[in-house]
């Protein structure tokens, strides 16, 4: 089941945008980066602090079914507040690939694992290299792979 609840859109109203438009139109549009051709794919998780319902694009990171949210924010100093979400409420994570809704489970990876899923974001959104040289903080990887 999706996770349920008051659903507080992102206070960042080029993400809450994106968002309705990917969830109103079941991908088929909104569903790039804007100005980029890498595709898209929205989270839910529940907030760690309010229980609320969060919604967030990220890019589509997927090898075999599973799922990587790459808690890059730009190469933002901090990490973004989903990531706290994940760690909270692991078992809480929806996934709307275009018209595809599905239930996972959340888990965060380090080592061999870390650096093989790190080429595939790279490969997926080159970006993220840069991002990873402007922060100190090593960023997060975390999978997501269906519930059961
Ligand atoms: N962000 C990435 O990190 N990686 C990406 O690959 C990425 C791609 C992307 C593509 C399209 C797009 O539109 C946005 C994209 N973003 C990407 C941005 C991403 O969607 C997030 O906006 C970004 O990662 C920042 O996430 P954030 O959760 O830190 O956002 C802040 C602005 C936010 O929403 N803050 C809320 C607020 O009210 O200030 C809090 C949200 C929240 O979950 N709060 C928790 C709660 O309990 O409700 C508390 C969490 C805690 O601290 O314990």
């Amino acid at each position: 089941m999706p996770v349920e609840g008051e659903y507080e859109p992102s206070p960042e109203k080029w993400v809450r945008d994106q968002v309705e438009v990917y969830e109103r139109t079941g991908g088929r549009e909104g569903n790039t980066l804007p100005g980029r051709t890498e595709p898209v794919v929205v989270f839910t998780t529940r907030g760690a602090k309010s229980g609320k319902v969060r919604k967030n694009p990220l890019m589509k990171v997927e090898h075999d079914g599973v799922y990587a949210m790459v808690a890059s924010q730009g190469g933002a100093p901090k990490h973004p507040t989903w990531y706290f979400n994940l760690k909270t409420h692991p078992d809480e994570v929806t996934v709307q690939d275009g018209e595809r809704v599905w239930d996972g489970v959340a888990r965060e990876i380090d080592g061999d694992e870390y650096a093989q899923w790190w080429e595939r974001a790279v490969a997926a959104f080159p970006d993220y290299a840069d991002y990873q040289r402007k922060t100190d903080r090593k960023i997060p990887l975390v999978l997501v792979e269906p519930k059961n």
